[in-house]
C-alpha cells in the first residue's frame, strides 16, 4: 500500500492512499490526520484498510500536490554500506581512505544526522547543490521509515545530495558536505507492508538528464547493502529515542564518475520498484 501526504490549493497537508498510480484516496474522513499514527499501529496493513473501506473522497494525483512524507521524523542516513560507495569514496579521498575501508568492515555502521524535516523536498520540487562546491552528486537510496519504536514501517525513496569535494577534502567536513539547503529529497510516498526480503529483491535506478539528453544512468538494488534493515534500525535506535519515529537512508550503490558533476537545470529521477519515481531539477542553494 502507499502512503503519501497531500496538499490540495493552500489546505494543510493530508494523508492518503495512492490507488493504481492515478488516484488518491483522502483518509481524513476515516479519521487518518498523520502519518505517525498510522506507521505507530501493530498491524499498519489493517489499519490502513479498515480506514479505506468507508466511503472516502477520491482525488486524481495529478489534481494534488504530494508533500514530503516525514512530519516530525528526524532524517539520519546510513554510509558506506555498498561496496560501490567504498570504492569511490577511497578514491576520492587522500588521507580517509582507510576510515571507509574499515567502516564497511566494521560491526558499527556508519551512521549520521542528515537533517530535520525542514530542509527535506518532495518529489517535483528543487534539489540543492551548494555553491561553494565544485563536485556535486545525487545519492540515490532506500530510505527506511521506523516508528517510534524502531521497527520498520515502510520504505520510501531518498536522495541524499553531498559535495564530494568538500567530503573528500577532510572527512570531518561531512556535515557541510551533506547538510545544506535542500540536500535531501524523500517521496513520491510511502510503501507500506513489503518483507525485507522482497525488498532486498528490488531495483534502483538513477537517471540523470540535462537539456532533454540522458547524462548519466545507473542502478543497482538493495540486495547489495551488506547489512540487514534490523542490524541498521537496532543500531540507530540504540541509546537514544525518537518519540516521532525516524527517517534512515540505507546508504548508496550508484555512483556517477569522477568526471560528472550536477549542473543547475539537470533533472534527477531516482526509480525504486515496489515505490515508484522521485524527481528533482537542480538549483544552487
Ligand atoms: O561516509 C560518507 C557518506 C557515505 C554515504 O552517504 C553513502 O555511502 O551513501
Ligand atoms: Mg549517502
Amino acid at each position: 500500500m502507499k502512503l503519501c501526504r497531500f496538499r490540495t490549493g493552500d489546505s494543510e497537508a493530508r494523508i492518503g492512499l495512492v490507488a493504481d498510480d492515478s488516484t488518491v484516496i483522502d483518509l481524513t474522513a476515516a479519521g487518518i490526520i498523520g502519518l505517525e499514527a498510522v506507521l505507530d499501529c501493530d498491524d499498519p496493513i489493517a489499519e490502513l484498510q479498515r480506514a479505506a473501506r468507508g466511503n472516502l473522497p477520491r482525488l486524481a494525483l495529478s489534481a494534488v500536490r504530494l508533500c514530503a512524507p516525514v512530519e516530525r521524523q528526524e532524517v539520519w542516513a546510513a554510509g558506506v554500506t555498498y561496496l560501490r560507495s567504498k570504492t569511490a569514496r577511497m578514491a576520492e579521498s587522500d588521507f580517509s581512505a582507510t576510515a571507509y575501508d574499515r567502516v564497511y568492515a566494521a560491526e558499527r555502521p556508519e551512521l549520521f544526522f542528515k537533517c530535520l524535516p525542514e530542509k527535506v523536498v518532495p518529489t517535483g520540487e528543487p534539489v540543492g547543490i551548494r555553491r561553494d562546491a565544485r563536485w556535486n552528486v545525487p545519492e540515490p537510496e532506500l530510505a527506511l521509515v521506523m516508528n517510534s519504536r524502531g521497527r520498520v514501517a515502510g520504505c520510501t525513496i531518498g536522495n541524499d545530495m553531498s559535495s564530494r569535494d568538500i567530503e573528500g577534502e577532510n572527512l570531518l567536513y561531512l556535515p557541510q558536505a551533506k547538510i545544506y539547503d535542500r540536500s535531501c529529497a524523500l517521496g513520491p510516498w510511502i510503501a507500506v507492508g513489503a518483507t525485507e526480503a522482497a525488498v532486498r529483491a528490488w531495483k534502483i535506478t538513477l537517471e540523470i538528464q540535462r537539456g532533454g539528453r540522458r547524462v548519466f544512468g545507473g542502478e543497482t538494488s538493495p540486495g547489495q547493502i551488506k547489512r540487514s534493515f534490523a542490524d541498521l534500525a537496532g543500531f540507530l535506535f540504540r541509546c537514544q529515542i525518537f518519540p516521532h519515529g525516524a527517517v534512515l537512508l540505507t546508504g548508496t550503490g550508484i555512483v556517477p564518475p569522477d568526471s560528472f558533476t550536477l549542473q543547475v537545470g539537470d533533472i534527477v529521477e531516482i526509480g525504486i520498484t515496489g515505490i515508484g519515481v522521485l524527481r528533482n531539477p537542480v538549483v544552487v542553494t
